[in-house]
């Protein structure tokens, strides 16, 4: 029924808040048990793709658009490596009104490009990694009193804790360890919060380790300092001076969690058994918290019998061009039926 419906009553809106709805949130929390038996846990998968621009962006969206709306605003603006731009073209799009995204130059899956320019939004790719790219947006937010609709907006980190509500109302208790791909470390900082609301609520009695990953190339929360040339496959979490690095530490440290690095190589393996014996397609950031299950496992960090849950972020159709690259072609045959018969091997 939408965040702003089912939730509205725990986030902040009010009767003057436009009721923004594109039915987002509510996705569906899947048990994978081939992938879960050789992991030795019991593995859930949060399917955030399955929100209507595909990434779980349109949580935190919703509330920002709606509250940007509520204050009158002109236009929206925002940098992204993505999909922060398609859920908020798409959003912008809904309610009618401009919007604006930067977008590091040659850096951004084909299929989020096409999101924010079949939305509608003016597309700007600018020469710049996307810290470069989100200074310049909230430059021009001040500038010309635009909305900015990134995670430096309140409304979305306090929207995107719905995903760990949800995970709570699904499992009836806090999984054990919690996964998740991190970039600007919005969403890590947000589950944690919302995972914290739902023990104050009563629905849970626990709290999850926080287990962070990002890609090597791009990893400042594992280092311990800005990563001024962030580089990875996995274009979303192509980051290296995130925005919420003090919250996502917080949340990591209370919570006995970590954070962990994982090679490109690690990603794309993890797409494949994510998508061969699971039956998900997710994009490669998504396929960090995999790859980090994966990674914990061998190092006798990943305990026997608990419950894990994997924030699978954005959907695999974001960017084919990655997923391609790592399959075999179609076998290519006539119209015989004999040469069918020799291909089906
Ligand atoms: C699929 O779109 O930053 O740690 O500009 O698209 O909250 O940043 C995307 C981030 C994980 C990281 N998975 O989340 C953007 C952008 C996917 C993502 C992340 C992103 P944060």
């Amino acid at each position: 029924m939408g965040v702003l419906k089912r939730y509205g009553a725990k986030l902040p809106v009010t009767d003057k808040t436009p009721s923004v709805n594109l039915e987002e949130g509510s996705t569906p929390l899947v048990r994978l048990d081939r992938i879960g038996e050789k992991l030795g846990v019991e593995l859930w998968a949060k399917l955030e793709g399955c929100n209507p621009s595909g990434s779980f962006k349109d949580r935190g969206m919703v509330l920002a658009v709606a509250k940007a709306l509520e204050d009158g605003a002109r236009a929206l603006v925002c940098a992204s490596t993505g999909n922060t731009s398609a859920s908020a073209a798409a959003y912008a799009a809904h309610v009618g009104v401009p919007c604006y995204v930067l977008l590091p130059s040659g850096k951004v899956a084909l299929g989020k490009l096409a999101q924010a320019l079949i939305y509608g939004a003016k597309v700007i790719s600018i020469e710049g990694n996307f810290d470069r790219a989100l200074d310049m947006a909230r430059e021009a937010a001040e500038v010309r009193s635009f909305a900015m609709v990134n995670s430096v907006n309140p409304y979305r980190l306090i929207a995107q804790k719905t995903g760990a509500w949800e995970i709570c109302e699904s499992l009836g208790k806090a999984p054990d360890i919690h996964a998740i791909p991190v970039g600007n470390a919005c969403n890590i900082s947000a589950y944690w919060a919302g995972y914290r609301d739902a023990r104050v609520w009563g629905n849970i009695t626990s709290l999850p380790r926080m287990m962070g990953f990002q890609a090597e190339g791009a990893s400042p929360l594992v280092t311990n300092k800005p990563c001024p040339d962030p580089e990875t496959i996995a274009t979303a979490i192509r980051i290296g001076n995130p925005v919420s690095a003090e919250l996502a530490r917080e949340a990591v440290r209370e919570s006995g969690g970590e954070f962990n690095a994982v090679t490109d190589d690690e990603i794309l393996n993890a797409q494949l058994i994510l998508a061969k014996d699971g039956g998900i397609f997710a994009e490669p950031a998504s396929c960090a918290t995999l790859a980090g299950l994966i990674k914990l496992k061998e190092s006798r960090k990943l305990p026997e019998g608990s419950t894990a849950v994997m924030i699978l972020t954005g959907n695999g159709l974001k960017d084919p061009d990655t997923a391609l690259s790592q399959v075999g072609k179609p076998i290519k045959i006539g119209s015989t039926l004999e040469e069918l018969m020799e291909a089906l091997v």
